[in-house]
Formats: C-alpha cells, structure tokens, sequence
C-alpha cells in the first residue's frame, strides 16, 4: 500500500484520541482500557506485568502517529537514509526512554500514581533486550537514539535473536549462565511484518553458464534457504516527532521447506531442517571481544545482511529508484566486521540479481559502506577458515577471490616488488590453514574506515591496520564514541537532572556543551550541597538494591568504587582486587591505620567458555566473603559482586558511583563508553591513558581526574624489551604479600590450587602489566582517599567532571558520522497531513 494512495495517512477522524492523546486524562482511559481489552483483566486479577503491559500499549499508541508519519514522509521524500547494521542492539527497557523522549514522563508517574500504582515498579517489570553484550552493542543502541533525537532518517538492522545475553546467577561464588527468554511475557514494542519476508540462500555450489543472450553468467545452486521475517521498533527521538526503525530478522523455515526431503518422502528429515532454519537467529553469542570461528555465527552474520540489503532494494525498487542509486538513497555502517560480508552480499546482489557489470557494482558497493572497527585485540579480529566459508557461502568465496585479484594488483601497483605486503593485506591470510579476512574485507569494500577514540584511530593506523593507511590513508577518520544523556542521565538521575535544569535551564539534553554553564556553580556551598546530597541519596538507594539483592550492609558515607564492564584480563579487574587486598593487608597488620571507608562494587559478565575471567569473578566474591565478615576491618571496606550486570543495573550504578574504575591496559581498550556515563553522573574517574580516557582527561582537566600506569607506548617498548614480571613481584613487599596471600588459600578455605592459575599467570606472563602498574595504581588510590575526605574539593571535582562531558554527547558522535562519512541532512517529522500527501 501507498501512503499517497490515501488522503489521510493517519485516518485522522477514525482514530479515538483517547489512544492517542497525551493529557493525563486520556493516557489513564487508555491504560484502563489495555488492561481490560488487552491483557483481559481487572484489578483484582492483574499482575505487576498486566500493569506494564497495559501502559506499555498505551505508550506505544503514542508512538505509532509518529512512526507512521516519518516513514510516510521519507517514503514521500524519497530521503537519504542511514542504515546501521550491527550484530548486536543493546538496547534496554523501552518504556521509561520513551516516557522520556516523548516528555510525559512525570504527567505519567503522576497519572499511574492516582490509580494507587507506582511507576517505578511497573518500568522494573520490563524484561530488558539484552540482544548485544557489552559497549559495542550498547553504542548501537545509543546512536539510534541520536540518530533519532537529530532526525536523521535512519534504520537500525540486526537480528532478533530468541535468547539474548545469558542471565548471570552466582553460585557459590561461580558465574552460572541461565538462558535469557525475553519474549517470555510477549514484546509490546515490535511489529511483525511478514509482507516483507526475504528470502536467504545458504550453502550449495555456483554453476557457470551462458544465458539466453549468450551472456557468461553465474549461479548459485544452494542447498539449504531460509526465510528472514522482520520485526520493527520504534525508536523515538527526544523532543522531536522522529520516529525512526529499528528492524530485526528473525530467521524461519520456508513455505516449502526441503522440498527434495518430502519428496523423497523424508518428512521428519524435512522438519529437522526447519529445525535447523530456525536456530540461526535462537541465541546472541555471549563473546565480547573474541572470534571462535563458528559456522553458526558466520550463518547469522550472513543471514540477517542479506535479508536487510534485499530489504533495502526493495525500499529503493518502491521509491521507483534505479540500483546505481543505492549509494545515493543508502548509507551503510558497519559496526565492526560482524557484518563485513555485506561487501560480498552486495556485490552479488547487484551482478547476480541485477546484472550489473564488475565495474559498476564495486562503485556502488565502495561508494556505500563504511566500516567502524572497534577493537586491538588480535583474538577479536574476525577470520573464517576457507574451507568453512566455502560451504556456506560458495558464491561469496568466488567473488572474494576475484576481489581480492583485483585489490592485490592495485597494491602491486603501489608497492612494487613488495611480497610480503601482499601477503600481509590479502584477503585470503595463506600462511597456514587459509582463513577469509573479514577487516581486510571491511578496508577495501569501504570509503571510510573509523576507530572510536582518538588514541584508538592512531594505533590502528599505526600498527592492526598499518598497511592498509599507507594504501588508503584518505579513507581514515576518528569517531570517538559518545552515550545518550537522555537514558544515561534524563532517565536514570532523575535528580540530578532537576538540579541542573534548575540552574541552566534543559537546553543541556539535546544540546550536552550547554553543561558547561554549570562551572559557574561549581564552589558555590548550596549548590555543592544540593549535589552532594543527590549522589548521596543515589547512594542509599543502591545501597538498599545491594541489601536486598546481596544481603551486605554497605555505608553510603564510604567511597562507591564501582567497577562495572565485562570480564576480561585486559580490562584488569584483578588489579582492583590487587588494590583491595592490599588495604586489606594494611589492616590486618597495622588495625589502627588510617583509611577513607571504602565500598567495591563490580559488576559485569564473562564469556562462558573464557576461565580466567570465570577465575576472578569467583576470586572476587571469594575475598567479599573473607573481608566482608572480618570485623577487624568493619566500617572500612566492603567488597560487592551485583549479579547480572545489564543495562537496567547500570542505571542504578552510574549515578550512584563516587569513582569510576577504568584501569585497562594502556593500548587495549579501543574506547570505553562506561567510562563516559559515570562521569556525566559526577563520578571521577581513576585510569590509565587508555581508549576515551584520554580525551575524557583533556576535557575535564588532568587536575580533576586520577591518572596511573603505563602509557600505550612504554607498554610496547617494554613487551619489545622483555618484560619480566616476577621483578617487581620480588621487589615490591606489599605486591608479594598480596599475591601470597591469594596462593596461600587464605580466600579459598585453604585451598591452595584453586587461584593458582590467576597468580601464575601474573607472575610468569602477566600479559596485561598488572605487576608494572601495581604501585602506581596504589599510589593513585591513595590520592583517591584523600581528595575525598576534602568533600568540597571532591564536589568540586564531581561538578566539573559533568560539567565537561559535552563532547562525549552521542549526539555529538552522530553529527561526525553524518557530516564526515554518511553526507546525510535532517528530515523534520510534522504531524500535519499536508507533508505526508505532498509526493
Ligand atoms: C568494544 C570495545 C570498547 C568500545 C566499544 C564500542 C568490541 C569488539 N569492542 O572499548 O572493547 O567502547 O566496542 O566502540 O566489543
């Protein structure tokens, strides 16, 4: 159907405004009604959920005049449109970001709280998306809503997959992984749009064959397809009538699934395959930061790119556009190389499908994607054995090949007589078993590449991505990463939100530079008051989570030292337990020493199959355990592990974190985003120069921020020059006391093997430096403590380190992209007809 085939689009006059009205009046008929209509039930009857779903219809009436608007009018407009294909959305709960975004909020709260309700209690019932598993997934979502907020037309394209991020459980001190079934209660935020199924082809062979014109073409004969059905969400701009989408595949058997199986009278064989259809999109792969090479993820990968660029030909093919426009109607991101292979897919596409000549298809292709790369971690860069990728993909083999040809020579061109550079950027890595290089896929398929912090951009340049700079050094940009102070800030510190808006008016939340103006307040005693007072009371109320979910007594007066990310050795979780054993140690030595009471909180998952990281959350809810029921230290130092760290808790941390840890190995974290929104709560941060830290410490000023540890270059050179660890293990006596006392089973009831293979691997390794940058890190707490008995001076701090997080606004990210990569201009979103049926 034509939205200009109507002449009124919202079939204005049909529509009761009491589904669509936004006075507190009109919002409670509706609430009312869902409940009774929609869930079928009455008070009596109703659960906390049937009240979450019953607002959450009434909310998202509210958003379909504009989702429907914005796609009329890009549709109408035939407007340029972002489309970020990611793997993984991280999106977290959508009821209260779109109170939010729609700014009926308190109207809201206050409605729900008429009917003898709570909002609160109602928003926590919401099972969160966790269909991502840390920063990179979370950044994706984040960009939507500034994609959104600056009215960018824009699509988000991913997988909808049945199970996202495990649930974590501890037990007995271990990380256990519970399956997270999301779509357990139903999902009030999606449309099924199965008019716009695609169809996806998988494994097989490719024939060569001279067609009807007596033209040479190819084939791809497959053996197995798959049916793409999209689901879409709204994704609603702050302040603005923007409503864009964000569309998730989710994978089924087709119509008619292996029709040579039912032929040959296979049934159950048949249905097995639908079995085998359907689990492509059934689980997110829970590593963050590592590539394990399996067909499965590569089937995924694969699977929800093709579906979203056949969706894209199709939109184009409705806009009565020809395919040499693609570049023009479309621009494609490519969050890291999880959906590199749309370089191939394309190219298939436009010459298979479309007949396009080599030549044309590659300037379309080239001229369409960008590629954000986000890690330098060699484990993480993504490589598919030949041979495997063959076997799904045997027409995308052929086509990579001939790219790579063709690249190869362009190089040879370049750097004459250079063999080793050749076989450095190929395509295909052949020093031993052959894998398909996805990075080198992303570089060449791609006009621009980006690193997501300024530090990060100059080491890929400098070393993972080194020849490629010297081939194409036009092609590299920076985009440092950025967060949304609507979810980050609006939603979750509701507070402090008040307290600013207060002072500066709440210009500040589409426009994040404007808190700068709140320097002018920053020693001034009653508004350093009312700060303190807010993270204080933030405090109480984690302080209350912590009770009832750890059952630990924490003191809202001590430090909250929060470490909250995923586990991994190079973000050095372990160097925080170093510090917290050593004060411990201090203690237990010297009872009277002087020490500012602290409170540890970490959080974060780790990969099921990764042991060392599993090793240290268990380490550290070992050494709670000592600490937290030694009373020689009570009153001085708490030790929290929070369970199951998502988007939701997060909400809770950030604005209730007195210190931010972000201690990572100087030179491999690319950005950090987490390091932002607790800073933008008033956190201040200890780090290293590492990633974002280190624009985050220009901005906000060395004096206002806690640096330790080796830069990303005394890091090299001492790897180059041969570190050895156990040097400073045998010079440091507070070192040596901390790592004894977790080898001698003093945290393990005695146990001496069980951390064995954590402090071995310190002391005979320690790829990360957590030796090297011991002391420094101790010295830097120290200053720590202090500051924050000077609470003026620490407010002060607080005040300026928000104050000064303009630049790390994802609304500032996404104006980069949109000027410096995309080429893309806003499209304002009215609610008049008149725009909608201009065509
Ligand atoms: C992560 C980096 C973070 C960065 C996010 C978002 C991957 C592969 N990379 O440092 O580790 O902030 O991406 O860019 O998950």
């Amino acid at each position: 159907l034509q939205y200009n085939s109507f002449e009124d689009p919202r079939c204005e006059g049909y529509l009761e405004d009491g589904r669509t009205g936004m006075s507190p009046s009109t919002l409670k008929r509706a609430f009312l009604n869902n409940l009774f209509y929609v869930q079928g039930k009455f008070k009596a009857l109703a659960t906390p959920n049937d009240y979450y779903m019953a607002l959450a219809y009434a909310i998202r009436d509210r958003l379909l005049q504009r989702w429907i608007n914005t796609a009329a009018i890009y549709t109408a407009q035939g407007s340029r449109t972002v489309a970020y294909f990611s793997a993984e959305f991280l999106m977290g709960p959508h009821l209260g970001n779109n109170l939010i975004n729609l700014d009926i909020y308190k109207d809201v709260e206050k409605g729900i709280a008429e009917m003898g309700l709570n909002l609160g209690e109602l928003l926590e019932q919401e099972e969160e998306p966790g269909l991502g598993n840390g920063g990179l997934g979370r950044l994706a979502a984040c960009y939507l809503d500034s994609l959104a907020t600056l009215e960018i037309p824009s699509l988000g394209y991913g997988i909808r997959y049945e199970f996202g991020i495990f649930d974590q459980e501890i037990e007995d001190g271990w990380q256990v992984e519970i399956t997270d079934k999301w779509l357990r209660f139903g999902n009030p935020w999606e449309i099924a749009r199965p008019e716009w199924a695609v169809e996806v082809k998988l494994g097989g062979h490719t024939d060569h064959y001279v067609d009807d014109h007596g033209r040479y073409r190819i084939r791809w004969v497959p053996d197995q397809q798959v049916t793409g059905i999209p689901y879409d969400t709204p994704i609603l701009g702050c302040q603005t009538n923007t409503a864009n989408t964000l569309r998730l595949w989710t994978a089924e058997a087709p119509e008619s699934f292996n029709f040579n199986a039912f032929n040959s009278g296979d049934y159950l064989g048949a249905v097995y395959e639908k079995v085998v259809s359907e689990n492509i999109s059934k689980v997110l792969y829970p590593n963050d930061d590592s590539s394990q090479g399996k067909k499965l993820r590569l089937t995924q990968q694969y699977f929800f790119v093709s579906c979203s660029l056949q969706d894209m030909i199709r939109i184009l093919v409705g806009q009565e556009l020809p395919l040499e426009k693609f570049h023009e109607k479309f621009a494609v991101q490519l969050n890291d190389t999880h959906p590199a292979i749309a370089v191939a897919e394309l190219m298939r596409l436009l010459i298979d499908m479309h007949h396009m000549s080599w030549d044309s298809a590659w300037s379309i292709t080239q001229r369409t994607f960008a590629y954000t790369n986000h890690t330098l971690l060699p484990e993480a860069l993504e490589r598919w054995p030949v041979e495997l990728f063959g076997s799904l993909l045997p027409r995308h083999l052929e086509i990579i090949y001939e790219l790579n040809d063709r690249f190869l020579d362009e190089v040879r061109i370049k750097f004459p007589e250079d063999d080793s550079r050749l076989s450095r950027m190929s395509l295909i890595d052949e020093s031993g078993e052959r894998y398909v290089r996805m990075a080198h896929l992303a570089c060449v398929g791609s006009h621009a590449i980006n690193g997501v912090a300024a530090l990060h951009t100059e080491l890929l340049k400098q070393d993972v991505l080194y020849d490629f700079y010297q081939m194409y050094p036009g092609k590299f940009q920076n985009k440092t990463n950025g967060v949304t102070p609507r979810r980050f800030m609006v939603l979750s510190n509701p507070a402090l939100t008040e307290l600013v808006t207060s002072k500066i008016g709440d210009t500040w939340i589409k426009n994040l530079g404007e808190l700068q103006k709140l320097e002018a307040w920053a020693d001034n005693p009653e508004f350093q008051q009312q700060w303190r007072q807010i993270k204080q009371a933030n405090k109480q109320e984690l302080a209350a989570y912590i009770q009832k979910h750890n059952g630990i007594i924490v003191d809202p007066n001590s430090i909250f030292d929060i470490l909250a990310k995923r586990f991994h050795e190079y973000k050095r979780q372990y160097l925080d337990l170093l510090h917290i054993v050593t004060l411990y140690n201090r203690i237990k030595a010297n009872p009277d020493i002087e020490i500012t009471p602290r409170t540890f909180i970490f959080g974060g998952k780790a990969a099921p199959g990764y042991f060392m990281a599993k090793l240290i959350i268990k380490l550290i809810n070992s050494v709670a355990d000592v600490i937290n029921r030694d009373p020689d230290v009570r009153g001085r130092l708490k030790v929290v592990f929070l369970k199951n760290y998502n988007v939701k808790l997060a909400q809770r941390i950030y604005p209730a974190a007195d210190l931010s840890e972000q201690i990572s190995t100087a030179g491999k974290e690319a950005s950090g985003t987490g390091n932002m929104k607790f800073a933008l709560n008033g956190a201040l941060t200890i780090g290293t120069l590492d990633g974002a830290n280190v624009e985050i410490r220009e901005e906000v000023g060395a004096e206002n921020f806690f640096l330790f540890g080796l830069t990303a270059e005394q890091v090299y050179a001492k790897r180059a020059s041969g570190y050895n660890p156990m040097e400073y293990y045998n010079s440091n006596a507070e070192l040596r006391l901390a790592l004894d006392r977790i080898a001698s089973g003093f945290f393990s009831h005695g146990d001496t093997e069980l951390f064995k293979p954590l402090v071995d691997s310190l002391l005979h390794h320690d790829q990360y430096f957590l030796l090297a940058d011991y002391q420094s890190y101790i010295d830097c707490q120290e200053q720590v403590g202090l500051a924050y008995r000077d609470q003026d001076r620490w407010t002060h701090m607080s005040i300026l380190n928000a104050a000064r997080m303009g630049k790390f606004s994802s609304d500032r990210s996404i104006q980069d992209y949109c000027r410096e990569i995309w080429k893309v201009e806003p499209v304002t979103i009215t609610l008049e007809n008149s725009e909608v049926t201009d065509s």
